[in-house]
């Protein structure tokens, strides 16, 4: 069984339910960074290993993340961004022992450990669904938006960006009446954590947030996957739910199924997707997969649970496809209500899936009205699609009011960061040119311009 907690009736201390305000779900995107490369760098993310070597393609990967983002908005749907980090992470290369100018710093790094250097210069900052894991006011104890950038301590090329997303963080939503930025958790092997990649805030009764937390590590030798490694532990994923005041009750956490680690399901929203009172889910996602399910059923009233059987996509296909790392979103009453689907056109391309999606479509037993395909071919080369890419953070109409609106998404801001875009990113990069020193020096040109542009302050190592 997942590990939980029955539900109570009533909750101490929450708003009445009268009182509660409406929540909308604001979709933060991790712009892509001038560095964008395929490195090979993460073991166990099929895409990533097996591009690596090739040339990617910069601009068009961070217009591409863009446009998606544009779409989104276009929905009605509240749309911020976060921003790229600082690459090369030349504090990183620094605190490893190559000194010397930068362009020194980076010449000994590429003919020493070429395969360290790139690791501190990949654009992995852009999938925010790892950035972090947020709980909104109305389901903490203490009535504020709580946030924990995700330490990320399983992939070295990873684990150099949370303190950098939490200072972005904190430049959006400053207000410390409303707003709670906590530490990363230790970076120990107990505590692996990948931040929103593996939570889903489902509405409970009363429009209560039931946190769904998926974690890969098994405290059992024979339960865990034999071929690549579990990312997320289930202390990780506790300690979040503590420090973000979540009700126990309210919170369901369950172990990821290791088989479908091994066939490339590297974080749970590979396979399965949440919204509202709606999860989407492979047969083959969870461990205890009915288990898990009923823990859900308890206290998601009227849950929907739409079902994808092995026998009509297989994990691989899912895997390839990147079918559940779509976007489930709501669309305002004002624009008609019902959910519908955001997929990467890798989805649309594979007969099964699509098959599979227009059966999810014309169904009446779930709100999803429509399927809308993304172009995001440079980011889902890596292993990141429409969901990867996207941090959810659920406010109140005056927490928006209080964020930073810089930050959002506009047609105005569309417009500064295309040109800002052709102004500073190469049209295309190969792993061997993150050895250019002018690679760092555009780099950073460009981040300065985009933190004035996105009104965060200085942010970065450099700018400080
Ligand atoms: O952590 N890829 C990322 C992809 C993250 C996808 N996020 C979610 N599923 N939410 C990862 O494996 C590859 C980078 C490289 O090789 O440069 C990479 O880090």
């Amino acid at each position: 069984m997942p590990e939980s907690t029955p539900e109570p009736l009533t909750k101490a201390g929450s708003t009445s339910e009268s009182a509660r305000p409406t929540l909308s779900e604001a979709n933060f995107d991790g712009i892509v960074g001038p560095t964008h490369n395929y490195a090979g760098l993460s073991f166990g993310n099929v895409a990533s290993t097996s591009n690596e070597g090739s040339v990617s393609a910069p601009r068009e990967a961070v217009k591409q993340g863009i446009a998606k983002a544009a779409f989104v908005a276009s929905l009605g749907i509240p749309q911020g961004f976060l921003p790229p980090h600082e690459r090369p992470h030349l504090p990183t290369l620094r605190s490893l022992g190559f000194g010397g100018s930068d362009a020194e710093v980076i010449a000994k790094a590429a003919a020493e450990d070429f395969l360290l250097l790139a690791r501190t210069c990949s654009a992995s900052a852009m999938w925010t669904a790892n950035a972090a894991t947020v709980a909104p006011s109305c389901d903490a104890a203490d009535g504020k938006v709580h946030f924990t950038p995700a330490n990320l301590r399983s992939m070295f090329h990873r684990s150099i960006e949370p303190s950098v997303t939490g200072r972005a963080l904190q430049a959006i939503f400053r207000d410390p009446e409303r707003f709670v930025h906590h530490a990363p958790l230790p970076s120990a092997d107990a505590f692996g954590d990948e931040g929103a990649a593996n939570h889903t805030r489902l509405v409970g009764h009363g429009g209560r947030g039931v946190h769904f937390f998926v974690y890969g590590r098994s405290e059992r030798e024979s339960e865990m996957p034999k071929r690549f490694p579990a990312r997320q532990t289930l202390l990780a994923s506790q300690a979040v739910a503590r420090l973000h005041r979540l009700d126990p009750a309210s919170c369901v956490f369950a172990r990821q199924r290791s088989e479908s680690i091994d066939a490339g399901v590297f974080h749970n929203d590979v396979i399965s997707v949440g919204n509202g009172n709606v999860l989407l889910a492979h047969e083959l996602a969870f461990a205890d997969q009915a288990g898990t399910i009923e823990a859900l059923r308890q206290r998601v009233p009227h849950l929907v649970v739409v079902t994808v059987r092995a026998s009509d996509v297989g994990v691989e296909q899912a895997v390839k496809s990147y079918l559940f790392n779509s976007q489930l979103l709501s669309i305002p009453e004002s624009s008609g209500g019902g959910m519908v689907i955001v997929a990467p056109t890798e989805s649309q391309e594979e007969p099964a899936v699509s098959a599979a999606l227009d059966r999810i479509v014309s169904d009446p037993t779930n709100p999803i009205r429509a399927v809308h395909f993304m172009h995001l071919r440079e980011s889902m080369r890596n292993g990141g699609g429409p969901a990867c890419l996207r941090l959810r953070v659920q406010l109140t109409d005056s927490e928006i009011a209080t964020a930073n609106r810089s930050a959002f998404y506009s047609p105005d801001l569309h417009r500064q960061l295309d040109a800002w875009a052709d102004r500073h990113y190469r049209t295309e990069l190969r792993p061997s040119e993150l050895a250019d020193p002018r690679l760092l020096e555009e780099s950073r040109t460009a981040l300065d311009e985009l933190t004035r542009i996105l009104g965060l302050g200085s942010i970065y190592d450099f700018q400080r």
